[in-house]
């Protein structure tokens, strides 16, 4: 009886061994080429969910795979500490924050290394701590100092929900991407960092990243926005001021037919009619919570303001709306509108009844503003109406602008969507802004020599209002730094995509006392050679980082433009969802025989949908874990699809990867007798197993193979010789080149089945005195552990010892697949009849002129063309061609 496939003791035991050992530390070496690779940290909730084991997973099998192949890997793991649910953990359970994240990562490491993951802990971070922020502050400091950031007085999101500021790209369609609740606007004096310095820089860069998926690179471009166009001036009738407006189109010019400008705009307490003001004050007020991206969803709506404008070009009257679909916030807040080709002022004017015209028609034909029922919005060529006619709109655009330079009433210009970022929070469980405010001397930022600014401990907070801090006062109460009296710190604290904008690079040197990091260990590691993470932080976190790379460079602190060379977003873990028609979502555990166990209807399979709490479809790791083991985990999660495709989990295939590495287990253990002293069979030591000796009858009328017992079995172990090295050629190439684990797991299995038929077809004597058979066995076997190794760890370390190594695999190198091996099994042979081609056959590798001769004359075609002459010479190339002089 083989010994049980005991998960749980294997785990423990290879778990405790790499621990001890300190399997997977990490230092810098000139001797191997470094690969880092990392995934993104986990916020420390609490458990683990579905979607970090993949993401985990993924990375493991990358770090594992490059350290076999004798890559210095780096490949570390930490906490993105600070954050709202510990705050808000704290109101509801009275428990402080510190407390509550503590508790949770130590629970989340416990869970990590049940999954064998091969981290370095020595260089685990949590940026809660003040080792780590410290450093937050001390860049936030010399960011101040470059004048990258700053302190203004802005309109911000509020969320009631979470009573705090929230930067725009946490709000999703009007509401807040955490709790749902509808945002608010409320003005207060905020800090910013000043990304769109770089905005120019992070697009350009876009166009040079091959390694990003096309798919986040596109959302990079498009959050960054950038626009080419131009200013344009358009004097008040009858008022010393002007407007100007941003456009994109100046080769529409001639078809303005009135103004936009956001109801916000400060001309209008200027030029709009005594009695409209009030009225637009209103209007303005509804709108102040909109962003660029909802504004474009509402219907369009404005108030003529009571004042015109004059067209610069044409000397046309144009009166002035205020509308609510321009932001006051982009380019300079008014538009010239053009009903004839812009889809929304085309809307507005049909709802004002204002004069639609058409200025650029399409090249063969032309339009009437009477029956247009949509914007043209194409290119095309400049109308009669203009004093361009004929020409190209493209052509236009310069011809416009040069006339309105020459009167000084326009100018090319860019803009971005991009604004700047907005780090300050009103809440308790984040970094500190190190600065002090001072009646005599301002804004004071805390001297470098007395940071950290420690988060103080004895804060209460109920969750509303402005900052906890505030009320902190301890904390708050300070002295000047610059004179010594009286001052009081800023009581906000910062966004936690702060935190892990840098990350990374403090795990290059994560015990640094002097600085963030060490220059040389973050120019030897860095840049990330291998990103792992989810699709949802395609725009937040890597737009920031990579803003923080930049902003890092250029304070002398690296040498490098980008921080992540590689990036893979791994799709999302899902599961089908249970539905009764009167309870909605249902756990497995409340339907029993297909009905809902409260009210007895019968339940649908819902559709299949991300793992969540709501859709009540989470499977816990840690059931997973105790019940098949993490290593059977792992591999469900990586076989199941492609990284990047999303993941449906099934329980049957988890029981189908755990019955595999059961069949893995008896495979090697009711084997170990033939291959535990043997030689592996070595290509590169042994020779082909195809040449000299031709495998294949030398006579085909003579020999049947199913007959000759030596012939077939040597056939059957050079097979099972080539597959074992195609096998490893795939599985490298798998993972090397395309991250398709699944296809490389596939091809692991039918490895694995191949050796089954193999050895049930061969008796047990045959086995045991048969030499080849166990070299190429040995050989075949011990491959197998070792590309299955990435994915199944601990396993393969069990069966490595136990098929007699003596260095752990984690130590052992990732086999090479012999070209010797790989050889085609069959070729085709060139027949010549006198020097004329006349036929192909298909023949043995390795193949002798004996071999081929009879096979040649046999050949129908070869034998119409010899037509029953005499031979009188057979000339034979090996592997190529045969010339027969027949006559
Ligand atoms: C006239 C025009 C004619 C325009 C036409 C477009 C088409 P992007 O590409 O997004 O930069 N615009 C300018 N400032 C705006 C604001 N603060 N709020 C809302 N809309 C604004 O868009 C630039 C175009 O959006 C500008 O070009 C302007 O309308 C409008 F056939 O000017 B255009
Ligand atoms: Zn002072």
């Amino acid at each position: 009886m083989t010994e049980r496939f005991d998960h749980k003791r294997i785990e423990a035991f290879w778990q405790e061994a790499w621990e001890k050992d300190r399997a997977f530390s990490s230092s810098p070496s000139n001797d191997r080429e470094k690969y880092y690779v990392l995934e993104m940290f986990p916020y420390p909730s609490g458990k683990i969910h579905m979607g970090h084991v993949r993401n985990y997973s993924i990375g493991d099998v990358v770090a594992r795979f490059l350290m076999m192949k004798g890559k210095n890997v780096l490949h570390p793991m930490g906490w993105d500490s600070f954050g709202l649910p510990a705050e808000n953990a704290a109101i509801q359970n009275n428990i402080h924050p510190s407390k509550w994240t503590y508790e949770n990562i130590a629970n989340m490491k416990r869970q990590l290394k049940g999954l064998g993951l091969c981290y370095d802990w020595d260089r685990e971070v949590a940026t809660c701590a003040p080792e780590y922020y410290k450093w937050n502050q001390w860049i936030f400091l010399r960011l101040y100092e470059k004048g990258l950031a700053y302190k203004k007085l802005s309109l911000v999101n509020w969320c009631p929900g979470c009573s705090t500021v929230l930067a725009n790209e946490q709000v999703i369609e009007g509401a807040c991407w955490r709790c749902s609740s509808e945002v608010d606007a409320k003005e207060l004096n905020q800090w910013f960092f000043k990304i769109t310095e770089y905005a120019e820089e992070l697009l350009q860069c876009t166009y040079k990243m091959p390694g990003w998926p096309e798919r986040v690179l596109t959302m990079q471009r498009n959050w960054i926005g950038k626009s080419i166009g131009a200013e344009i001036e358009f004097k008040v009738k009858g008022a010393p001021e002007s407007i100007r407006v941003f456009t994109t189109r100046p080769d529409t010019i001639y078809g303005v037919t009135f103004l936009s400008i956001a109801p916000s705009h400060p001309v209008v307490d200027k030029i709009a009619s005594r009695e409209k003001i009030s009225e637009i004050k209103a209007f303005s007020d509804k709108l102040k919570n909109k962003t660029k991206r909802d504004i474009d969803l509402l219907e369009k709506q404005g108030i003529f303001i009571g004042a015109s404008c004059v067209n610069p070009l044409t000397g046309e009257d144009v009166p002035v709306y205020a509308s609510n679909f321009v932001l006051m916030e982009y380019g300079t807040g008014a538009v010239m509108a053009v009903p004839g080709h812009d889809q929304r002022d085309f809307e507005f004017a049909k709802a004002y009844n204002l004069p639609i015209k058409v200025v650029i028609n399409p090249s063969d034909s032309a339009l009437n503003p009477e029956t247009l029922d949509k914007a043209y919005v194409d290119n095309g060529v400049m109308s009669p109406l203009t004093p361009f006619a004929g020409m190209s709109n493209i052509e236009a655009i310069d011809e416009i602008l040069k006339i309105l330079e020459q009167k000084g009433l326009g100018k090319k210009t860019i803009n971005y969507k991009l604004r700047d970022w907005g780090i300050s929070r009103q809440r308790y469980w984040g970094c500190p802004i190190p600065i002090v405010y001072c009646e005599k001397c301002g804004v004071v930022p805390v001297d470098l020599k007395d940071l950290p600014v420690i988060l103080p401990e004895d804060v209460s907070f109920t969750g509303k209002g402005l900052s906890p801090l505030a009320n902190a006062g301890a904390f708050v109460n300070t002295i000047c730094p610059k004179c010594g009296s009286e001052a009081k710190r800023e009581t906000d604290t910062m966004d936690t995509f702060v935190d892990s904008s840098w990350y990374f690079l403090r795990y290059c040197s994560p015990k640094e006392l002097t600085l963030p990091f060490d220059k040389a260990d973050a120019s030897y590691w860095m840049p990330v050679d291998q990103y792992v993470g989810g699709i949802e932080h395609a725009v937040l976190h890597l737009l920031y980082s990579r803003f923080f790379t930049k902003a890092m460079r250029d304070l002398g602190l690296i040498g490098f433009d980008e921080p992540f060379k590689n990036l893979l977003t791994q799709g999302m873990v899902c599961k089908e969802t249970l539905k009764c028609p009167e309870h909605g979502f249902l756990f497995p555990e409340e339907v029993k025989a297909g009905k809902c166990v409260k009210c007895n209807k019968a339940v649908s399979s819902g559709p299949v949908e991300k793992m969540s709490k709501s859709k009540k479809n989470i499977v816990d790791p840690d059931r997973i874990i105790s019940e098949y083991g993490a290593d059977t985990t792992r591999l469900f999660s990586l076989f199941a699809a492609p990284p990047e495709k999303d993941l449906d989990w099934n329980e049957e295939g988890v029981e189908g990867c755990y019955r595999f590495l059961g069949r893995v287990w008896r495979l090697v253990l009711d084997n170990i007798e033939f291959i535990r002293d043997v030689q592996k069979y070595d290509p590169q030591k042994d020779g082909s197993l195809r040449v000299p000796t031709p495998l294949y009858p030398t006579d085909p009328t003579k020999h049947d193979p199913h007959k000759d017992d030596s012939f077939q079995r040597k056939a059957e172990i050079m097979d099972i010789h080539t597959l074992t090295h195609r096998t490893i050629e795939k599985v490298t190439h798998d993972i090397e080149e395309r991250f398709h684990f699944n296809t490389a797991i596939s091809a692991i299995m039918e490895q694995v089945n191949a050796l089954y038929l193999f050895i049930g077809s061969m008796p047990v004597e045959k086995l045991e005195t048969n030499g080849l058979a166990k070299k190429v066995l040995r050989e075949s076997i011990e491959s197998l552990i070792l590309i299955l190794s990435p994915f199944a760890p601990h396993i393969s370390e069990e069966l490595w010892k136990r098929v007699g190594s003596l260095t752990p695999l984690y130590m052992t190198r990732w086999p090479d697949a012999s070209e010797l091996a790989l050889l085609k099994e069959e070729f085709t042979l060139i027949v010549q009849v006198n020097g004329k081609l006349r036929s192909k056959v298909i023949v043995p590798v390795g193949a002798t002129e004996a071999d081929v001769r009879p096979i040649v004359l046999n050949d129908a075609k070869t034998k119409e063309w010899i037509n029953g002459k005499s031979i009188r010479k057979f000339v034979y190339v090996p592997e190529k061609l045969v010339n027969i002089v027949a006559g």
